[in-house]
């Protein structure tokens, strides 16, 4: 039985739980961080010494970083489906997941937290248009990426749709003016019809 560690308000235990959902696997979940705390317990830190969600054991094998956990999970229980057996179709998928990780959410991040997690009187307006206009632009990049597919990388679902799908269910609801992107309107449309992805990322943003 595979364990999870984490809130499922969190964008990176999301992703995992997304992927559970969409296999079909047998998991259970503890809730850890933000809230409800104990991301300090010592026996916490002796399996994740980062002290952050997600954390999932499986099997004796203890894991941390989402990305890394969604690739396992995928290459564990779905070769050839979410997991492109490939490596060149593996590298196109996974370039993605590194561009969510390593690009759009270090912009994003600084706006979510601004505009969810603090008080109205302690933003400053000129840090946050300057967060909107740089997590915009990479929307807009992933917008114009989408134009005529239904997926991100390959003809299917794959570990690329995983990390930018929760974004996007984020940014689509998050409170501030956003340009129109149709293709990612689209795309969240198309993602809406999915049980796991309605079940594990469609949580209210907090
Ligand atoms: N790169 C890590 C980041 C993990 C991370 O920062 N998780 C956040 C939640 S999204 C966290 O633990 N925040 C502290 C908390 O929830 O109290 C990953 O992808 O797993």
């Amino acid at each position: 039985m595979l364990t999870i560690w984490g809130r499922n308000s969190s964008i990176n235990v999301q992703k995992v739980l997304w992927v559970c959902e969409e296999l079909g696997l047998d998991y259970e979940r503890h809730d850890l961080g933000g809230e409800h705390g104990g991301l300090d317990d010592p026996a916490y830190r002796r399996r994740n010494p980062h002290g952050r969600v997600p954390t999932v054991e499986d099997d004796g094998l203890v894991l941390w970083e989402s990305h890394s956990i969604v690739r396992y999970l995928a290459a564990r229980h779905d070769p050839g489906g979410l997991w492109p057996r490939d490596p060149g179709e593996r590298a196109l998928a996974e370039r993605w997941m590194d561009w969510e990780l390593g690009t759009l959410w270090v912009r994003f991040r600084p706006l979510f937290i601004a505009l969810v997690r603090t008080p109205a009187a302690e933003r400053d307006p000129a840090q946050v248009e300057r967060q909107l206009a740089e997590t915009v632009d990479g929307f807009q990049l992933l917008d114009q990426h989408m134009a005529g597919r239904d997926h991100v990388a390959l003809g299917r679902l794959t570990i690329a749709d995983i990390p930018l799908g929760c974004a996007l269910h984020r940014w689509l609801n998050l409170p501030v003016d956003r340009p129109e992107l149709p293709n990612l309107q689209d795309w969240y449309e198309r993602l809406q019809e999915r049980p796991a992805y309605r079940r594990a990322v469609m949580q209210p943003v907090r």
